[in-house]
């Protein structure tokens, strides 16, 4: 049996990987879980069967036999307690990538989104430019102690574990990284060298090259 995640059928990001099922899709990368993507229009999202996966009816989403998941971080954490690869052997080290995993869509995606929603989402929404403003300091503040933390660091840890693949791709959505956050960009560029990165990222791309090849780009 093949595990299958959903995504866009026409992504938002065009391409760039941003979207959330690029990181299930670099997790089953890394891990060898061999997987499909079914691609879903918009209103296929928001109809069954997908609302009785995802209750919001959004990507991504994950089913393996039994096991059906949403939320792209319960999924990471599922393929990584399901796999040897993405969490260290020892307990306490395994405890702290799971922390990583956890400040990333508690602590640091939300400061991220706020941001995207202002500038790309809701641009033309007429936020005051002082919100914008105290938006862009929010996400300020979460990211100057992992630029500090990363100093002479490869990875948030000793070891490269899924609590990066998480920081990294959502680190991958901040504009303007390597001038405001060189130790932040150096990090994004170490977890896109990977070639399980390259893999998901190829993949995802080679829908969006589809969309722009049928004419439904937009
Ligand atoms: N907390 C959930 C999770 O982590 O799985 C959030 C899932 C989510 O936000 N999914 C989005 C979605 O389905 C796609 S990833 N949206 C459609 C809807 O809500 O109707 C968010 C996203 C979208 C577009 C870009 N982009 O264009 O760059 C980036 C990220």
């Amino acid at each position: 049996m093949v595990a299958v995640v959903t995504g866009f059928a026409v992504s938002p990001d065009r391409g760039r990987g941003h979207a959330r099922d690029m990181r299930v899709r670099w997790a089953m990368e890394e891990l060898g879980v061999a997987h499909e993507v079914r691609l879903l229009g918009h209103a296929d999202m928001k109809e069954e069967p997908h609302l009785s996966l995802q209750p919001w009816g959004q990507i991504p989403t994950f089913e393996d036999g039994e096991v059906a998941l949403f939320e792209s971080g319960a999924i990471v954490l599922h393929l990584a307690q399901s796999y040897p690869g993405l969490l260290p052997e020892g307990r306490a080290a395994r405890a702290r990538a799971m922390s990583w995993m956890f400040a990333t869509v508690a602590t640091v995606e939300p400061a991220v989104q706020e941001v995207e929603t202002a500038r790309f989402f809701e641009s033309g929404e007429g936020w005051p430019p002082a919100r914008l403003q105290a938006a862009e300091a929010r996400l300020r503040a979460r990211l100057q102690p992992l630029e500090a933390r990363m100093a002479g660091r490869d990875w948030l840890d000793e070891v490269f574990t899924a609590g990066d693949l998480m920081m990294i791709a959502v680190l991958r959505r901040v504009g303007g990284l390597q001038e405001r956050f060189p130790a932040l960009a150096a990090l994004v560029a170490r977890g896109e060298t990977r070639p399980a990165f390259a893999r998901a990222f190829a993949a995802q791309r080679a829908v969006w090259e589809s969309v722009l090849a049928s004419g439904r780009a937009g």
